[in-house]
């Protein structure tokens, strides 16, 4: 029994090595090569080739290594079998980081203090709020959302969140589906984007959402975050917005297109910090530890966990 691992833009070797250490009782092939295609019992996909998976006819699953499923979904011939995502807790709190530094980094202004630094300018800020003043909203509260919330409520933000259906967290303020997210939209200075990717959900994040976020407000303008995925975001709307004064700024881990253009206005626009797409990098030893738990538990006879519902797209 193989299981076949189809990688693209990152070094497959150390999943490689993951899965015959954790799984010596499979043989692991990597996508294309001569292995019969008929013994491939498991597909693991990070940004396959599109049409690649058709030819494993015995495919029983697809693993994604990421919690994302979206470029799974996009391949127009993906064979019809259960895509799992990644729930590895280790993503949480690695998205949780980045959430946290950010976040933080816009309240107590470290953008401007680093450029003062770089110019031995002593002036400090008399008018700097607490995070009690700020009201931050995360858009999705599943697996990172729900972390990052709870942990952005305990650094002391008033925290609220947006979802497709309703909830009800202790301590934040919950709102859900299309009627509720103007509500939510106007009482947030900082936005935390962490969506899937979606039909629902592309694009979402464009001038006219940014115009319904709470104007002025303690940071004299609302700030976006967006770490789902770039294609939530049109960024000709962001730079406009933060041109017209709609944002105040941004921080961007995930773009259109990546990795993001040399040529983007992003990168050197003053309000604009930029991460390359690695606010919770997959770690191969966790994610493998997961995936390898549920084929075991799959060659065992019991069912597969936090497989992807294909009508909603996540
Ligand atoms: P989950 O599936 O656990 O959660 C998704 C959340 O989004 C849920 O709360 C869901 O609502 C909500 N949601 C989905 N569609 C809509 C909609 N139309 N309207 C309102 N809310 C919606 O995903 P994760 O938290 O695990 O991951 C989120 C995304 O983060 C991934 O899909 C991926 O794109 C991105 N990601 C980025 C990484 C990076 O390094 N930049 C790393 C890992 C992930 P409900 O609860 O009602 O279902
Ligand atoms: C993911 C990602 O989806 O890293 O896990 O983007």
């Amino acid at each position: 029994m193989a299981i076949m691992i189809a990688i693209r833009g990152q070094d497959a070797e150390p999943w490689v090595k993951c899965f015959t250490e954790r799984l010596p009782n499979h043989s692991i092939v990597l996508e294309g090569s001569h292995t019969q295609p008929e013994l491939v019992r498991f597909g693991v996909s990070w940004q396959h080739e599109p049409g690649s998976l058709a030819r494993y006819k015995n495919l029983a699953a697809i693993f994604s290594l990421g919690a994302g499923v979206d470029h799974i979904l996009a391949d127009p011939k993906l064979p019809s079998v259960p895509i799992v995502r990644s729930t590895n807790p280790d993503l949480s709190n690695r998205m949780s980081e980045w959430v946290l530094l950010h976040v933080l980094a816009h309240l107590r202004q470290y953008r401007k203090y680093d450029r003062q630094q770089s110019q031995k300018v002593w002036k400090d800020d008399r008018s700097q709020p607490s995070a009690e003043e700020i009201h931050v909203g995360v858009m999705g509260l599943g697996m990172l959302g729900l972390n990052a919330a709870n942990k952005l409520k305990m650094v002391g933000f008033d925290v609220a969140g947006w979802s497709r259906t309703p909830k009800n967290i202790p301590g934040i303020e919950c709102f859900s589906g299309s009627t509720d997210l103007e509500h939510f939209l106007a009482r947030t200075d900082i936005l935390v984007c962490l969506l899937p990717l979606t039909p629902e959900t592309k694009g979402i994040l464009n001038k006219r959402l940014f115009l319904q976020l709470r104007q002025g407000g303690p940071l004299s303008g609302p700030i976006l975050l967006n770490a789902g995925r770039g294609e939530l975001q049109s960024e000709d709307d962001i730079i406009t917005s933060l041109d017209e004064g709609i944002l105040r700024a941004t921080t961007l881990d995930v773009f259109e297109i990546e990795p993001l253009s040399t040529d983007s206005p992003l990168w050197l626009h003053p309000a604009v910090t930029i991460t390359p797409h690695n606010a919770a990098m997959s770690d191969p030893s966790a994610i493998v530890a997961e995936i390898a738990k549920q084929i075991e538990a799959y060659e065992r006879g019991e069912p597969l966990q936090n497989v992807v519902k294909h009508t909603i797209g996540y």
